[in-house]
């Protein structure tokens, strides 16, 4: 599959969602296509995390679920207001997988009520395109923000059984939807330009130091991921695990990133 080698703001003129457009027009004003994964468990360190390398990052991806002491006026109030400062968009990642009926609920309701504040959110293909379909409507009638879809095509973990036949065919249900499904959790390129479509690429499983965390999780470098298609690159431990500063590897990965990128589209 061809590697783009456009650049973001030439894919923003062109592109049908609005999240994309303007998620492509920051990452060139910023010159960043960092995204940092913030798995902290108290509000407090997830604000304080978020607030520092909030200048390096054009996204940051949560997983609510995981903060201990969440309450949307204490976690997400703030969070919002931390998006406004330093100009990032934000992207929730759920995972759903269920059927279209219980997605919608669980998107738009609940106590965490993510169509109300997450730009992007991403789910499985597993349960079939319904599942597009469901959350499409709970964004739409939920707010009046645009929010876009990642399809979840590929995992970065040692013996994902997400490849093949299951990757093409969720690959099949993200066309499913023009506008709403903006792209895919991958590990490479995806394709789809000849059918019309530009999909953004974001890849987790990013790591300059580590090879894994003995869990499952794997790492490629920056310049790997880039290289094969990659358009965001997702790190989370890298930037502020043990021993690690997150100004200076927030700022480290900013510049590895936006590297590999000047280097893919011969800026
Ligand atoms: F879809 C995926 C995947 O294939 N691999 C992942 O690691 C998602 N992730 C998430 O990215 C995972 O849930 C973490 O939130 C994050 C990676 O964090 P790390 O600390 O950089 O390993």
């Amino acid at each position: 599959m061809a590697v783009k080698t456009q650049t973001y703001t030439k894919r923003a003129e062109s592109h049908k969602s609005p999240v994309a457009q303007r998620l492509f027009r920051l990452m060139d004003e910023k010159k960043t296509n960092l995204c940092a994964s913030v798995d902290v468990k108290t509000t407090a360190e997830f604000l304080t995390l978020i607030d520092r390398l909030g200048p390096y990052i054009c996204l940051v991806k949560t997983h609510i679920d995981i903060i201990d002491d969440f309450t949307y006026e204490g976690t997400i109030t703030p969070l919002l207001s931390l998006a406004k400062k330093h100009n990032f968009m934000i992207f929730e990642d759920r995972k759903f997988a269920d059927i279209g009926n219980t997605v919608k609920s669980q998107y738009a309701g609940g106590v965490y009520k993510i169509a109300q504040w997450s730009d992007i959110t991403n789910a499985h293909g597993v349960t079939g395109a319904g599942i597009v379909q469901g959350l499409k409507e709970a964004a739409q009638e939920t707010t009046k923000e645009p929010r876009g879809l990642l399809m979840l095509a590929e995992l970065s973990s040692k013996g994902s059984i997400a490849h093949g036949k299951y990757t093409e065919e969720t690959v099949d249900i993200a066309k499913t939807d023009k506008e709403f499904v903006i792209g895919f959790i991958a590990q490479r390129d995806m394709g789809g330009e000849d059918e019309g479509f530009d999909w953004i690429v974001m890849t987790p499983g990013v790591g300059l130091d580590d090879k894994g965390d003995g869990l499952g999780q794997q790492y490629r470098t920056v310049s790997e991921v880039v290289s094969t298609g990659t358009d965001i690159i997702i790190v989370g431990r890298g930037l502020f695990g043990k021993g690690r500063d997150p100004d200076v590897e927030g700022k480290r990965y900013r510049d590895a990133g936006w590297n590999a990128y000047l280097k893919k589209t011969g800026q």
